[in-house]
């Protein structure tokens, strides 16, 4: 009977442990500005803006690719809560617009090209700028001109004048994000487009991760958890979380970012291994 009394009260504490939410934020670690043409001349990798919409006097689309590095900023088994990207607006024609982000399926690189101010023609393309029709200038291109992505819109904002836009929290862009702590190596970032490329005035310059304002860049914001005894980070709770324990507990290595100082005391003794135990019974 003391035993249950002991391993319920473990479990309530690691519970709780598991059950609270950590916030990051990020800014892109790539970001670049696709300009409709047909040969791919144009590019902006390393500008301070990039732009979304369709421009009026050009009539030429543009759609923004942006990657973050979430496997770098969450540990492995990191549960994903929420995911929202805010953007800062700093041109705009007064038409209201509706953009969403999409899925990018295939490797792009960012480029070093960066035009002059205002930037919304873009610049010469250089190597290494990803373009209409290349996702590394000049030797690799996209299946599909104006990138590879999936089709499925995933989250969506609204941007009429110059201001702060947020594209808020759907579960399509958890997934999106969960995918990329699960599988890093599939992380091509995000794809941002308008959801109608024929609104003549519909483009908004946004600030770029080079901006050299800080609070115009790009920031993605997630909300995680991690279950406590999901030790060795592969979200399922099973015998390797406690033979990875075990390991860790007797000096023989701890996987990625664990210790075995799992009551977080300060000290490594019995009582880590028994908070563990409850936490593994509990599960998550
Ligand atoms: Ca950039
Ligand atoms: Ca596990
Ligand atoms: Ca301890």
């Amino acid at each position: 009977m003391k035993n249950v009394v002991i391993g319920a009260a473990f479990s309530a504490a690691a519970c709780a442990a598991s059950l609270g939410q950590v916030r990051v934020e990020m800014f892109p670690s790539a970001d670049a500005t696709l300009y409709q043409h047909d040969a791919g001349i144009l590019a902006n990798g390393s500008g301070a803006h990039a732009f979304i919409g369709s421009n009026l006097r050009f009539e030429q689309i543009r759609r923004a690719v942006m990657r973050f590095n979430v496997a770098g900023a969450l540990p492995a088994g990191a549960v994903v809560v929420s995911a929202e990207l805010n953007l800062v607006v700093s041109r705009s024609q007064p038409v209201e617009a509706v953009f969403a982000i999409h899925r990018v399926t295939t490797a792009w690189s960012e480029g070093v090209s960066d035009p002059p101010e205002p930037e919304g023609q873009g610049t010469t393309s250089r190597t290494g700028d990803c373009t209409w029709v290349h996702k590394s200038y000049p030797g690799s291109r996209w299946t599909n001109p104006g990138g590879d992505f999936d089709a499925e819109a995933l989250a969506w904002m609204t941007s009429y004048i110059p201001g702060n836009v947020s594209f808020v929290s759907t579960p399509g862009f958890v997934g999106l994000v969960q995918g990329w702590v699960d599988e890093p190596g599939s992380n091509f970032g995000l794809l941002i487009k308008g959801v109608d490329e024929s609104l003549e005035g519909s483009a908004k310059r946004i600030g770029s991760r080079e901006n050299p304002n800080v609070s115009w860049r790009p920031v993605l914001v997630v909300r995680y958890t991690v279950c406590a005894a999901d030790f060795n980070g592969d979200r399922f709770v099973d015998f390797f979380d406690f033979e990875a324990f075990v390991e860790c507990l007797e000096g023989g290595g701890c996987p990625g970012d664990r210790d075995a100082d799992f009551n977080g005391d300060g000290f490594v003794d019995f009582f880590d291994f028994e908070a563990f135990v409850g936490a593994f019974e509990a599960g998550c």
